[in-house]
């Protein structure tokens, strides 16, 4: 009786994990074990994770001024991703306009830029596996409108214009968002002493 319960337990546990990864990683390239190796156990090269992808994260100034900063490193912490640079900047306008020039002839990019140099940003480097997508998943959609509960973005704010955060869109825009934001110098490469903890290598 008790073996069936455990056995129950089992399945339902391993149908929710899968569930929960197909939604989650839907859209996104996703690591890839060969089904040779899976069959016999062995972990191929592609299947051990990386660990050291980097994404920039930035609390905008409306998430500064409303004293968020705290509670969206947090998050971020409690993931299990690993912060590599930090640093509070009233960021320049040639900054600002390198970093956002892919949105320069929408009309409202005058005003991004007057809001994002209206006060101080929190830029962060953050590091793991997986952390540009996962990032954006925890920071939510653009327009906090559409952004679920349970993200920065659902749970901080209501109108696009001043939706809190940054978060970096893909993995060659991260690798020119944090060329752009840090020199090599302000990024520390450093071991979590938890690292076993949080992921298989
Ligand atoms: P993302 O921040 O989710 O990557 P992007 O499309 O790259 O979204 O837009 C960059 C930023 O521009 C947004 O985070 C937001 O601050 C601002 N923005 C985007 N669309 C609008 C809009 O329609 N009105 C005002 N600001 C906008
Ligand atoms: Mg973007």
């Amino acid at each position: 009786m008790q073996r069936c319960i455990f056995r129950r337990v089992v399945q339902q546990f391993s149908f929710r994990e899968q569930e929960t990864t197909k939604g989650v990683l839907s859209g996104f390239p996703t690591t890839t074990t060969t089904t040779a190796a899976a069959a016999s156990g062995r972990r191929s090269k592609s299947s051990v994770p990386d660990v050291r992808e980097r994404t920039l994260i930035a609390v905008k100034p409306d998430g500064v001024h409303r004293r968020l900063v705290g509670q969206i490193i947090q998050r971020f912490e409690q993931r299990g991703f690993k912060l590599v640079g930090l640093k509070m900047l009233k960021v320049p306008e040639d900054l600002l306009t390198q970093h956002y020039c892919q949105l320069r002839s929408k009309p409202f990019f005058p005003r991004l830029l007057e809001y994002m140099s209206s006060g101080p940003v929190v830029a962060m480097v953050w590091e793991g596996h997986k952390v540009v997508q996962a990032s954006r998943l925890m920071v939510g959609h653009t327009n906090p409108a559409e952004a679920q509960a349970g993200t920065v973005r659902g749970d901080f704010s209501f109108h696009v214009s001043r939706n809190v955060v940054h978060a970096s869109d893909s993995l060659e825009g991260a690798q020119r968002e944090i060329q752009l934001w840090f020199t090599g110098k302000e990024l520390m490469n450093w071991d979590c002493c938890d690292q076993s903890l949080t992921c298989e290598l």
